[in-house]
């Protein structure tokens, strides 16, 4: 007799690495500990080498696969992705629009078989990077099409400044860009609190590069950062091969769906599920987004 069994997590990260199949070891712990210091110092931390070598090839050709059901879109946004307010003085960051030209695959179109998903969905991988976040627990988005995607920058794009919804995001990236593609971050410079609209004016006008740093990342290392309280972009792509990424988005709270707005500039269109959490939306804070 045969039996299938559910692919486990085992198959996929590197166990002896990261020992997410035993939490609370001493390697676990370890890891845990590693992750926590770099988010402290650095407000965002790497793991280099999470998911199993082997699968890199994989990893990179089922996203480039669904790459081509991108939603393409140029925008023209705030960073925190709302109605820019004209009654607000000149140089208020609500203000100050961009041009947001890059691409999302949605959660729908991610297959349950995919590596990215069965990451994305791993209770251990959940327990790990709750953990990291020195929190309890983390949750999937409940958000039909915003918990997990694929970030699609082609060579040229950018993706401009801005805070995300989600609290706390991880990401992967699938495919490198030859070069630019530079993920760059101000960690915490806002609160659950205070926007701290003067540091965000002054990064968005180019004159506080000293709260701007950035990290390099490699296909197959997991990154951690807190996405709604640093503002963060990514660079332009430069050279023929588009940047792949793939947003694990989680939240502390169960039931976090993104904003009908939101969801429409991201996705180009959004489900009864968006419509129906309108006005009653679960967020941790009272921030403009
Ligand atoms: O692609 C990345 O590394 C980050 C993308 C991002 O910030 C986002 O999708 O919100
Ligand atoms: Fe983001």
């Amino acid at each position: 007799m045969t039996t299938t069994e559910a692919p486990r997590v085992d198959d996929l990260v590197d166990t002896a690495r990261y020992p997410l199949t035993s939490p609370g070891s001493s390697g676990w712990s370890a890891a845990v500990a590693r992750a926590r210091q770099e988010l402290a110092d650095r407000g965002c931390c790497v793991l280099p080498g999470f998911l199993r070598s082997s699968l890199l090839d994989a990893l990179r050709q089922e996203c480039a696969s669904v790459a081509p059901a991108a939603h393409y879109d140029v925008e023209t946004v705030n960073v925190y992705n709302t109605t820019p307010d004209a009654s607000l003085p000149q140089g208020h960051p609500v203000r100050t629009t961009m041009e947001r030209g890059n691409a999302f695959v949605p959660r729908d179109a991610l297959g349950p078989e995919l590596v990215v998903s069965r990451l994305y969905t791993d209770p251990q991988v959940q327990a790990f990077v709750a953990a990291c976040f020195d929190l309890p627990e983390v949750h999937e988005l409940a958000d039909p099409l915003a918990g997990l995607c694929l970030n699609v920058l082609t060579p040229g794009r950018a993706h401009p400044w801005h805070f995300d919804t989600n609290e706390f995001a991880v990401s992967l990236l699938t495919q490198a860009p030859e070069a630019g593609g530079r993920f760059e971050y101000c960690p915490d410079i806002r609160s659950a609190r205070s926007e701290c609209f003067a540091d965000v004016a002054g990064v968005l006008a180019g004159e506080r590069p000293d709260l701007v740093r950035w990290v390099e990342v490699l296909p197959g290392a997991l990154q951690l950062f807190r996405g709604r309280y640093a503002l963060h972009r990514v660079s332009a792509v430069e050279g023929s091969t588009a940047r792949h990424s793939a947003i694990f988005a989680y939240s502390r709270r169960p039931g976090v769906i993104g904003s009908v707005e939101r969801t429409r500039q991201l996705f180009g269109r959004v489900l009864p599920e968006h419509l129906a959490a309108e006005g009653r939306a679960v967020r941790g804070d009272a921030l403009l987004d």
